[in-house]
């Protein structure tokens, strides 16, 4: 059982299972065309802390639902991530050469490539969303929520307040309100679509998504402070980006120190919203100190 699993146990167990159905639901190279193929793979295996699936997989964990219905679910929040970070990379976006320890997609094939794995990353999400294993009104439920999370008004929303920002000076409020779509909304999904798929009731979700919010805003100050602390080969992705590109973080806009204090802070609000679930929430409360914990 893997509630008797060691955290750092239980963790590895849920990366390996995410890699192997991640394989399964894409297309090999051997299906034509087969460098698009080879290179949603490429940006999608063999990489990544997968925080997104451990998150949905926690969550669903509570309404012990089975971890092979939670694969969907999972493959689909991180198949929209990998999609995110390939386009993020690109020229046209943070024009970078390095992720994940090795070459962006765009680098390693081309441009025009990495722009289709995106389209079709995300358009297979959605495909893997359509075949879980779940009555339909759970599967309508995690559509529309992940639709949702990764558009306009979530994650690609986030992005475009992002690139309109950098540069400028910007208030904390619109710091917090551009973390919480770019990065909070997808991380929040994550954790909702695990409840959905075990079938939460109104009063859990409700705690969820508070903690959901939270650990999603969490998340971007960690990443903001270990963009300055960290070194890139330790992150896989270039470190110091942020000051180069001129763009605003808790780091800069509160100080190392201050930042430091808001995770501490958003830590806990974060945990305390798991109080109601109980045991059931222990995998989620572990998550969270590794959230705050992680050198990368
Ligand atoms: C082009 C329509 C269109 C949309 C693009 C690019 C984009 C939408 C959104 C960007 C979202 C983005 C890249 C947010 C950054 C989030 C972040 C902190 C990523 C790093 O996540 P980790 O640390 O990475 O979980 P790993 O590699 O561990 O999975």
């Amino acid at each position: 059982m893997t509630q008797n699993m060691s955290f750092p146990t239980w963790m590895g167990h849920i990366q390996q299972r995410t890699e192997t159905a991640l394989q399964s639901h894409l297309p090999t190279k051997a299906v034509s065309p087969a460098r698009l193929h080879d290179a949603m793979a490429y940006a999608t295996l063999g990489g990544g802390k997968r925080v997104r699936p451990l998150l949905c997989q926690a969550a669903g964990l509570v309404f012990q639902t089975s971890e092979e219905a939670l694969d969907f679910p999972a493959c689909a929040v991180e198949m929209i991530h990998a999609y995110s970070l390939v386009h993020d990379d690109l020229p046209c976006m943070d024009d970078d050469t390095l992720r994940r320890g090795k070459p962006t997609c765009h680098v390693e094939f081309d441009e025009a490539t990495a722009l289709l794995v995106g389209d079709a990353l995300q358009s297979q999400a959605f495909q893997v969303l359509a075949e879980a294993p779940v009555d339909a009104v759970r599967k309508v439920e995690m559509i529309h929520l992940l639709a949702q999370a990764s558009g306009s008004r979530g994650m690609a929303g986030g992005q475009a307040i992002d690139l309109a920002a950098t540069g400028k000076n910007i208030s904390l409020e619109e710091l917090e309100f551009m973390h919480l779509h770019k990065t909070g909304a997808l991380i929040r999904a994550s954790v909702l679509l695990g409840a959905h798929c075990g079938g939460a009731d109104a009063e859990a979700l409700k705690n969820l998504s508070h903690f959901a919010n939270r650990i999603g805003l969490l998340f971007q100050v960690v990443d903001d402070i270990l963009d300055v602390e960290a070194s890139t080969a330790t992150l896989g992705k270039t470190a110091g980006k942020d000051a180069a590109q001129n763009k605003s973080t808790y780091v800069n806009l509160l100080g190392l120190a201050a930042a430091k204090e808001k995770a501490a802070e958003l830590r806990s609000q974060a945990q305390a919203a798991l109080l109601p679930l109980g045991a059931g929430g222990q995998r989620l409360r572990e998550l969270t100190d590794y959230i705050v914990e992680r050198s990368y």
